[in-house]
């Protein structure tokens, strides 16, 4: 324990029997939790224990586990007390083998799994299958009954507990955060979840910020602050924290109990004040700062190392147990030092004593079916997309901001679910900037903390969530999903980066959770990512990246989709099919400034559901013969400049039969066997030819595209176009003229790639050239585009 931690002044609110059986709960917990490291037979050490008892490979993680016992035990206790819908969202997620100790005890495992029973040849199975082959995994995974929270990636744990929260105003989430964890940018952004919370319309979040003292292999930052210091901070952030600290069992078990209590009393004080006194000010609530030891009640001293309470109890305390005959002494002591037999009857089975504090039925932490939020999730209204569409009397001649007219969209479903309210959008700080801003008029932009006379559509219970982090829009999103509500993350595109590495770890339980025949499909979660890296008119190169659809490609094919809607009718057909999506992640590219109608709706509904198709009012290709060449595109500026190609190409070369095909749906581009939307090689013969030029203008990097086509016969005439990391603050067009996806160039390059043409077209050729000239000179004179190219329209 650090020096900064007296213990807690110990109310008198438990009586001895109710602290007897909290503390066999706790104890049953953790030794379930130490024979799940260690034991493949012999689990109630029924013999004494031999080498052959212990497991071949000791994985997990003890060190975090008493203290997620302790929380839980005393959760078990105010749910039931109190008779609370709650869920916990465990930080530490390291500390499997405690979560899956808990839902043993409380049944809620065995009702999941019923091969695994609650007596002793159960808790052999439990024993066992943990981090074994064909066993369980060892964190809270997707397989963990009452989880919506891994754990394996540390950060995400508060965010994830107020999304749960949102538009959930019966649920209590109690979120672990460990003191490791809590030095993450992503948490310590999180504590701003507060600002947030709307104690009306929200449930409560109670973090419980865990203290053990250390990380893997150091002390953490928190743990070594002077306890005032510490409390300043948590003051800082508008909570009221609650410390609970000591390493006697029966003085912890009654600071916790006692704070637990404090804590739900507060909690219900806050909601009754605004529910039914209409209290508007920010409220400060509860926290609980828990200081126990790291691996408290294992062993003290391994090999004359102090390992209880230090960075050493981390993962398995005694580590050659099964060659070591004091290891394995020790190991024995340790697990008997539990007094297995007063907390299983002869069976095995948990004592009355030992489930004394357990809820019941739906109230077990295991149960709650807010934890398996696909169960909760109702279908989405969403308004019939004739109502925004926009009307497209001739392809290429009337222009529309694409992202604007979604947010009329998205405005009527805020209105459509103001009384359900299961929708959020979330975004930082960009929703008006991506011009979504039409959604304003159906629901304001959450906001407890000040306001002043200069804000704008800031409301205690708007459903818009703005913070500038993207961390916390994604964790709140994921929240909210994993509890079963719907939602879209509009982000600049550049700027999503920041959530990669979250993005990977929801994709990852997406594609465990559909292997779960128990846990329900969840709503998918939808990105649109919109200030895209061809139109960062005010930001330049910082602003440019277009590289997330790369990443997502490369995760499980089951879980992702990237949309490239090249314009305003096919975005609203894109959103209406991702918002009705379950277990997606879905990553749709849409410009916001104006761009060229090409399709009426009925079209657009027609192409997005094939995903890519041809343009035949757009080419010169009539079909008596096969293409002389094949211009595609993806994403909505590479579709003009193909467009626009193709448009000179008609006029200077009238004999050339062109094709334009255009891609919505980018996995269409995979092999079938690759990804559920792939394209057999028949059909993809057939689209693209299998020894045409093809010249790919792409919205991304254009090694994506070839990624994805490079089994195909067509490949090695594959020629693609796209973002070369040529980026500044610059006009549109100069923007693709540098990257050579622009309209001249692409002429060129069928020029070049055709056979036959290099001479006979020649002069075409340099007229392109020498617009590129033009273009370089004119922009530089005039600081705007070519006239020809601003005031281009399709004239087919
Ligand atoms: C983002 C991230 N970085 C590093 C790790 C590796 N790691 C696993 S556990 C751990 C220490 C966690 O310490 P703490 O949050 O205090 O948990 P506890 O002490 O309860 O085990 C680290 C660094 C990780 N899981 N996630
Ligand atoms: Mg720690």
């Amino acid at each position: 324990m650090p020096a900064t931690s007296p213990p807690t002044p110990v109310p008198a609110g438990l009586s001895d029997r109710e602290l007897q059986e909290l503390d066999a709960h706790w104890r049953a917990a953790d030794y379930l939790a130490a024979g799940q490291i260690y034991l493949m037979a012999n689990p109630l050490l029924r013999e004494p224990l031999r080498p052959e008892h212990i497991k071949p490979r000791l994985l997990g993680h003890w060190g975090t586990s008493p203290g997620l016992n302790l929380v839980h035990t005393h959760l078990n206790r105010v749910v039931k007390l109190r008779d609370l819908s709650a869920i916990c969202v465990w930080g530490p997620g390291h500390g499997g083998p405690a979560v899956l100790a808990n839902s043993w005890l409380e049944g809620s495992y065995t009702e999941t799994y019923p091969g695994v029973t609650r007596d002793a040849e159960g808790m052999a199975k439990l024993f066992k299958q943990f981090s074994f082959p064909g066993g369980v995994p060892s964190h809270v995974a997707p397989e963990t009954p009452g989880s919506i929270h891994e754990g394996g990636e540390l950060g995400y744990a508060l965010s994830h507990a107020y999304g749960a929260a949102l538009d959930n105003p019966g649920l209590l989430v109690a979120c672990v955060i460990g003191d490791g964890e809590a030095e993450t940018g992503p948490l310590a952004a999180s504590w701003h979840g507060n600002k947030f919370l709307d104690p009306v319309h929200d449930g409560a979040v109670l973090p419980i910020l865990h203290l053990n003292g250390y990380k893997i292999a150091n002390p953490t930052v928190l743990a070594r602050l002077p306890e005032d210091e510490l409390d300043a901070l948590l003051r800082g952030y508008g909570h009221e924290p609650l410390h609970v600290s000591g390493h006697d069992p029966s003085q912890v078990h009654r600071a916790m109990a006692a704070a637990l209590d404090t804590a739900v009393e507060r909690i219900t004080a806050i909601q009754r004040a605004a529910r039914e006194g209409g209290a508007t000010g920010r409220p400060a609530w509860p926290a609980i700062v828990l200081r126990t030891p790291k691996g408290w009640t294992g062993p003290a001293q391994v090999d004359g190392l102090p390992v209880e309470g230090t960075w050493r109890a981390h993962q398995v305390p005694l580590d050659r147990v099964r060659d070591d005959p004091t290891h394995l002494a020790q190991l024995e002591a340790w697990l008997r030092s539990y007094r297995p037999e007063e907390l299983f009857d002869e069976h095995g089975r948990p004592t009355s004593a030992v489930l004394a504090c357990v809820p019941e039925g739906r109230r077990r932490l295991g149960a709650n079916p807010h934890a398996n939020g696909g169960l909760l999730l109702r279908e989405l209204p969403l308004p019939p997309l004739e109502r925004f569409a926009v009307t497209v009397d001739k392809p290429g001649t009337s222009l529309h901001e694409p992202t604007r007219v979604l947010g009329q969209l998205l405005a009527q479903v805020m209105a459509d679910t103001a009384a359900r309210r299961d929708f959020r959008l979330v975004g930082p700080d960009e929703t008006a900037s991506n011009r979504l801003q039409d959604v304003y008029a159906a629901t304001g932009k959450a906001w407890q903390a000040a306001t002043l006379p200069v804000d704008e559509h800031l409301a205690h219970d708007g459903r818009v969530m703005e913070i500038l982090s993207e961390h916390t829009c994604q964790g709140w999103l994921e929240g909210y999903l994993l509890t079963g509500r719907h939602g879209l993350f509009s982000c600049y595109e550049a700027f999503v980066h920041i959530v990669d590495s979250m993005v990977n770890q929801h994709i990852k339980w997406l594609r465990t959770t559909r292997r779960i025949p128990w846990r329900a499909p969840i709503a998918s979660l939808n990105y649109l990512l919109t200030s895209h890296v061809w139109r960062q008119d005010h930001n330049g190169f910082s602003h440019q990246d277009p590289g997330f659809v790369d990443h997502v490609l490369n995760k499980s094919p089951e879980a992702v989709r990237v949309y490239l809607p090249p314009d305003t009718n096919t975005l609203l057909a894109v959103a209406d099919h991702v918002l009705r999506s379950r277990d997606h992640v879905n990553v749709v590219v849409a410009g916001k400034q104006p761009c060229f109608d090409w399709l009426g709706l009925d079209e657009a509904r027609v192409h997005c559901a094939r995903g890519a198709g041809i343009w035949e009012w757009a080419g010169t290709d009539d079909g008596s013969r096969e293409p002389d060449v094949v211009l595609a595109c993806a994403g909505d500026v590479p579709t003009q400049e193909v467009i626009a190609a193709a448009g000179l190409l008609r006029r200077q070369l009238p004999d050339l039969a062109v094709r334009v095909v255009n891609v919505v749906d980018l996995a269409r581009l995979m092999p079938a066997e690759e990804h559920p939307h792939g394209m057999p090689d028949a059909e993809f013969d057939a689209l693209f030819t299998r020894d045409r030029p093809v010249v790919f203008a792409y919205h991304g990097y254009p090694w994506l595209i070839h990624r994805l086509a490079y089994r195909r016969a067509v490949h090695p005439h594959l020629h693609v176009r796209g973002y070369k990391e040529s980026g500044t603050t610059t006009t549109p067009f100069d923007m693709v003229v540098r990257n050579d996806l622009d309209r001249y160039r692409l002429v060129m390059d069928v020029i070049d790639r055709t056979p036959g043409l290099a001479v006979r077209a020649a002069a075409v050729r340099q007229r392109m050239a020498d617009q590129r000239a033009r273009h370089h000179d004119w922009i530089r004179a005039h600081g705007t585009d070519l006239p020809e190219v601003e005031d281009w329209t399709w004239t087919g």
